[in-house]
């Protein structure tokens, strides 16, 4: 405790993004938190986004799992560890090590996936442990070993800074990695450049020199072509691939087996051959060029094939290991990192060792057991299709949610219904994939473990508590251990302490490591206890003088000659192409202020509010095809599934395709779930789901009527309904929105079972003209309930009665308006353009046409973009938008 009682700011790191941004959190009373970026960490020097800004409103306890539960039985720890143990071993025994799995995460910390990874694969002896990295990471993993040798990152975030062209290659910084890419905004200042190759014009893009909105899964064809025109026209580095690379001579033969010709590439691609060209000649000619490749490389079914093209030509260039020069593989979850070095894929066995004869005695003498696994375990889509046929028959998943998160949702659904044992690990009470479990075990979360993670940089950094464990919540490690223990490997998983975890992975790394194995944390196996506590952030390999920024500076790849790979690959198509009957490629992914699958950010109402419900983005002109209108429901259809959700028409996705969030859920939207539309392709040798192509079509919903309610509770869709269900979580109060195809009589159902009678003072306002409910309840004059339902009318604005929540008494004025829905100048924020200040579209509007010219003065203006910085893209855009429609006014 400091002076004053309060407890002074504990450092911690970010629970989100693969940035790893350094936390200082200063805990309250009642679980109170507030945060500010750590000026000292390396990643951020102080700064947090939107979601990292808004920590402090995800600590409650509302939601979470906090005993140990047998169905729906609550128990102590022993049965739940008992039950899981003896599952697991009956099945053993019974059918063999590999008719169990372990489904884990890159959100687990590095101790909690050494320890699941040491059971599977050491003492289970099966390789059937894999982690939703698999999704995320595993294209780039496999690139990485090909051309290094081993799965290595060689740059780091100075080269970010130090770059003079940043090359964004599927990757949306702006949302997605937003403090790094304000640290680029900074480098940009005094001239860096920027291109973006994505399909969609993203935030990262409209702010670029150059955007080249590709025609999906073309990437391989346009870095192919690059090497070709940088052969042709100057640009490789002849000494440092003479010195350090293997494979030049293959890789020409290779290239010159298609048209090289810009003009070719353009067409291919979907480009002008002048915007091609200005992409070469960039590249060619700056030495200091950084590339970012993410989901947009990775989710491919030629996921390993557009990494290695990239690894290509910054190799055949020199430009890596260099500062301001990289190929940089930006990872998404906090510990992806952490996952790929303890061996939490499938693919490998532990620190970076595979299952070679001699990693594998190596391993098995380090962890003093007979049976390591002898192969490689099932990826993770083919481990949820070995749990649908029944050849897995126990599984435990451990801080993922698969239900939502994996291609072919509903089919791994079906598999977890049908699964004899399935145990997950997890902090929230109710989430999709929890329904299946046999046994729930609850784990800590943010704020409450203890340990490391490693971020996009290989920056190892603490993660530390700052509460208290709240009810029988338990670190994921000790759970594992204990499972061990039960199982009956006494010996193996005896730890005290994280500590205890941390240093034997980190003597693992360093044990019979000559120099072959770059993952070396060798130092870190013996910190003590309290220089354990005291970590500061540091970057692996570590070596006596410490931590390494970069790696490959004089070549020195992890291969038997030294010298990298070039790995020549050859373009394909996506894995199904669209035609007549799905003629859309369905694109997925994230956006700016939502987390995967909301558990976390959902029960931030700030983070809520950017963009409320699940839409599909969609150009005008195939709207216009497909009879669909801005706003209005739109059904998606896919071979495997469908979805309704809003659409939004905007020129900044390409004609031919459409865009999904992946992020909403049963819980927040049943019938906007991105996952049941996605067809599980995936790359064949790094097993990575095609999460950015299906073919799919749309049409109009063409909902006979539609309706809100706002409660203080959330509150699920009506049983025996056939309803378009959405949940927008505000301060105080859940707005839900739903629509019907039916006539009067569902109307009438869905407004009996969502205003029951209750105590209070009803209020009623029907028109039955317009096919038009409209009811409150109200209690101690606050609101309660509020219920519109129409068939042709107009909805009033939600934000404003919403709002009345909030309220301690309604004004006789606000209760009449209350049902009217004609409130004197009532009208809500719009969408929440600045998270941090609640900032909407309405207020911004208004002081751009008020005269704000620049982001500075939309800043002073409103506030906006002047905390956390997440939003300037888009408030440089509405800017941009808004200029142009001045121009053609004065046109
Ligand atoms: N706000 C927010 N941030 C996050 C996350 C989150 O859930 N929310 N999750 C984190 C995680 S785990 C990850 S993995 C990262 C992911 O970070 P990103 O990779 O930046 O995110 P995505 O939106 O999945 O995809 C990036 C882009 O790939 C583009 N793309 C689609 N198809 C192609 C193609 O064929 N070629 C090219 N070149 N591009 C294509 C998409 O249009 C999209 O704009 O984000 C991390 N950060
Ligand atoms: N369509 C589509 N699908 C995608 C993607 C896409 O771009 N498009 N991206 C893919 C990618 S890159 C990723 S990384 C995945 C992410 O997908 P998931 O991993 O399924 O998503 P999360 O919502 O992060 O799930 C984490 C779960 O762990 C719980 N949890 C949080 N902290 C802890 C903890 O400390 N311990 C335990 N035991 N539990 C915890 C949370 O409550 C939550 O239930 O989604 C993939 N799916
Ligand atoms: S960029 Fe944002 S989400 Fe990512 S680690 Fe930093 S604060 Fe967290
Ligand atoms: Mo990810």
């Amino acid at each position: 405790m400091a002076d004053g009682g309060l407890p002074s700011p504990v450092k911690t790191t970010c629970p989100y993004c693969g940035v790893g941004c350094g936390v200082a959190g200063q805990a309250g009373e009642a679980r109170g938190l507030s945060v500010k970026g750590d000026q000292a960490h390396p990643a951020n020097f102080g700064r947090l986004c939107s979601k990292g800004t808004a920590l402090g409103s995800t600590v409650h306890l509302q939601g979470r799992l906090l005993h140990p539960m047998i169905g729906d039985r609550a128990v102590g720890w022993d049965e739940a560890t008992a039950s899981v143990a003896d599952a697991f071993s009956r099945t053993i025994a019974e059918h063999g090590p590999d008719s169990v799995a372990f489904y884990v995460s890159g959100q687990l910390l590095t101790e909690d996936y050494y320890a699941a990874n040491k059971l599977m694969k050491g003492f289970i002896g099966s390789g059937n442990i894999d982690t939703n990295s698999r999704l995320c990471m595993a294209s780039a993993v496999a690139a990485h070993g090909q051309a290094f040798g081993a799965d290595l990152v060689p740059g780091c975030y100075e080269d970010l800074d130090l770059a003079d062209l940043v090359v964004f290659s599927g990757h949306n910084a702006a949302w997605t990695h937003p403090v790094l890419f304000r640290r680029m905004e900074q480098a940009r200042a005094r001239g860096q450049r920027w291109i973006v190759i994505d399909p969609r014009r993203t935030d990262t893009a409209e702010g670029a020199d150059l955007f080249l909105p590709l025609a999906p899964q073309t990437d391989v064809r346009l870095w192919n072509g690059l090497l070709a025109w940088m052969d042709r026209n100057g640009g490789i580095d002849r000494a440092y691939v003479a010195a350090h690379l293997n494979g030049f001579g293959d890789l020409r033969r290779v290239l010159a087996a298609d048209d090289q010709s810009l003009q070719a590439i353009a067409q291919d691609c979907g480009l002008t051959s002048d915007s091609v060209l200005a992409f070469y000649a960039a590249f060619a000619e700056t030495q200091k060029t950084v590339t970012l490749f993410s989901m947009g490389a990775n989710q491919s079914a030629q996921g390993v094939s557009k990494g290695l093209a990239i690894l290509n030509a910054h190799l055949a260039t020199g430009k890596i290991g260099k500062p301001g020069a990289a190929p940089f593989s930006i990872t998404g979850q906090p510990n992806a990192m952490g996952g790929r070095e303890t061996g939490g894929m499938a693919t490998t066995l532990a620190a970076h060792m595979g299952f070679s004869r001699a990693d594998r005695e190596r391993v098995a003498a380090f962890w003093k057991t007979p049976q390591v696994a002898p192969t490689p375990g099932l990826k993770a889509v083919e481990m949820f299709e070995a749990v649908r046929d029944g050849r897995i028959k126990a599984i435990w998943i451990m801080a993922t949610n698969p239900v939502v998160s994996l291609p072919a949702a509903s089919r791994v659904r079906e598999a977890l219904a049908a699964c004899p044992f399935v145990a997950v690990s997890d902090v929230m009470a109710d989430t999709d994939t929890l329904a299946f479990a046999h046994v729930k075990l609850p784990a800590l979360a943010w704020g409450e473990k203890d340990g490391t993670v490693t971020n996009s940089e290989r920056r190892i950094s603490r993660q530390r508590p700052l509460f208290a464990a709240p009810g029988e919540a338990r670190a994921d490690w000790r759970i594992v251990a204990d499972v061990a223990k039960a199982m009956g490997y006494r010996e193996g998983f005896g730890w005290r302490r994280p500590a205890d975890v941390f240093r034997e992975y980190a003597a693992l790394t360093r044990f019979e490591n000559d120099g072959a194995r770059i993952l070396n944390l060798g130092p870190l196996s013996e910190l003590s206890d309290a220089g354990y506590e005291g970590l500061e952030p540091v970057q692996w390999p570590v070596g006596p003088d410490g931590g390494t920024a970069r790696l490959f500076t004089e070549g020195g790849f992890q291969t038997p000659d030294g010298r990298a790979n070039l790995k020549p690959v050859k373009p394909q198509g996506p894995a199904r192409p669209v035609d007549a009957d799905y003629p859309l490629a369905l694109n997925t992914g994230r956006m700016r202020d939502h987390w995967h699958t909301m558990t976390r950010t959902g029960l931030a109402p700030e983070l809520c509010r950017h963009s409320p419900e699940p839409m599909v983005e969609i150009h005008p002109a195939d709207a216009a095809r497909f009879g669909i209108a801005d706003g209005e429901l739109a059904r998606i259809e896919t071979r495997v599934g469908h979805a309704v959700v809003t659409a939004k028409l905007t020129d900044r996705q390409r004609p031919g395709g459409i865009f999904l969030p992946m992020h909403w859920t049963n819980a927040f939207a049943p019938s906007g779930r991105c996952n049941p539309l996605v067809e599980p392709f995936v790359d064949p040798t790094s097993g990575q789901p095609e999460f950015k192509h299906t073919p799919a079509r749309v049409g109009p919903y063409g909902e006979a009527w539609r309706g809100f309610l706002v409660t203080r509770e959330p509150q699920s869709p009506p049983d025996g309904l056939d309803l378009v269900w959405r949940r927008t979580p505000y301060d105080g109060c859940h707005v839900h929105e739903f629509a019907g195809l039916g006539g009067l009589g569902e109307r009438e159902a869905a407004a009996a079972a969502l205003m029951p009678d209750g105590e209070g003072e009803a209020l009623a306002m029907d028109d039955p003209a317009r096919g038009t409910v409209r009811r409150a309840l109200l209690r101690d004059g606050r609101p309660e309930r509020v219920l519109v339902v129409t068939e042709m009318g107009g909805l009033p604005v939600r934000g404003w009665i919403a709002d009345r929540f909030l309220d301690e008494a309604l004004s006789m004025t606000d209760r009449a308006a209350l049902l009217a829905g004609r409130a004197v100048g009532a009208r809500d924020e719009g969408a929440i353009v600045c998270a941090c200040f609640k900032v909407g579209t309405h207020k911004l509007t208004a002081a751009v046409a008020g005269g704000a010219g620049t982001i500075e003065a939309l800043g002073a203006a409103t506030g906006a973009g002047t905390n956390c910085g997440s939003c300037r893209p888009e408030l440089a855009r509405m800017l941009r938008t808004q200029s142009k429609e001045e121009a053609r006014h004065a046109a």
